[in-house]
């Protein structure tokens, strides 16, 4: 049995498919933890879910943006865009099964024993992972119950950034899920910034990549994150290991093998 980690797939089928098959990924016996943003951008978002869908206990899936994007198109909540490619899947008679699924999947995912946390973009350096984990499962309460849309309606803002330790109902939920689904930097007072998406090396001072701030995570924890794909060549300190390699944007979709820590790799193919 092994365990493989991975991120960002955004649709790419294909790439995903050739990945699993260079892992000798067995789905009878291994595991695949994912850190979320299985759809969109690339052309095969349908595919990817329908596969996922199949490999039932043996995949564990935290939730990202743009997989809470998809359930908020779905849901009429936002408009489609053509960029994200989700056509085939709004028109699938099976749609609504797999929305249901995703809307039951995690935020964040902790396995005490081996040590290992998983999130989509990050958690936030004043938590403990105590504090991550109760913050997670309020939003997994609502997302999965039956008035999630209403939820997911109201918990799309760019103002709730900072951290207090009296935030509170929704405003709690929002700064909640903008840490675990959306965060890359932070200003010195821990303020999170939302709209800076390039390399790191070109961040300009005060802002910091989210995992270079004080924190108190246990450094023999492994934290895998995905979300920035431009990362790519930036050494992340420890105990943070960041999984998105740009697959959709022309880069690479990697995965982890937990038992000899070794890496694989597949680079893009065209859509031509
Ligand atoms: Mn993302």
């Amino acid at each position: 049995m092994s365990t493989y980690f991975m991120s960002d797939i955004h649709g790419c089928y294909k790439e995903f498919i050739r990945l699993l098959e260079k892992a000798e990924f067995n789905c009878k016996k291994d595991y695949l933890w994912i850190a979320g943003d299985l759809v969109s951008r690339g052309i095969d978002s349908l595919k990817v879910l329908r596969y996922l869908y199949n490999l039932k206990n043996r995949v564990k899936i935290v939730l990202g943006n743009h997989d809470l994007n998809l359930i908020s198109v779905y849901s009429g909540i936002k408009k489609n865009n053509k960029n994200n490619h989700f056509d085939k899947f709004l028109a699938a008679s099976d749609s609504h099964k797999l929305i249901r699924w995703l809307r039951s999947q995690k935020i964040l995912k902790i396995d005490k024993k081996r040590k290992i946390v998983m999130t989509h973009a990050g958690i936030s350096p004043h938590w403990n992972l105590n504090i991550a984990q109760k913050y997670a499962i309020d939003i997994e309460r609502f997302l999965s119950s039956d008035n999630f849309d209403l939820f997911l309606e109201s918990m799309y803002d760019n103002k709730v950034t900072m951290w207090h330790s009296d935030l509170n109902g929704l405003d709690r939920l929002r700064y909640s899920m903008n840490v675990f689904t959306r965060m890359r930097s932070c200003y010195p007072d821990g303020r999170l910034n939302l709209f800076y998406k390039q390399s790191p090396k070109m961040l300009k001072p005060p802002l910091k990549p989210w995992f270079f701030m004080k924190h108190n995570f246990p450094q023999d924890y492994y934290i895998f994150f995905g979300h920035w794909s431009t990362l790519r060549g930036t050494a992340v300190p420890q105990p943070f290991f960041s999984l998105d390699s740009g697959c959709c944007w022309g880069g690479e979709l990697m995965m982890f093998r937990w038992e000899d820590k070794k890496i694989f790799s597949q680079k893009f193919f065209s859509q031509e």
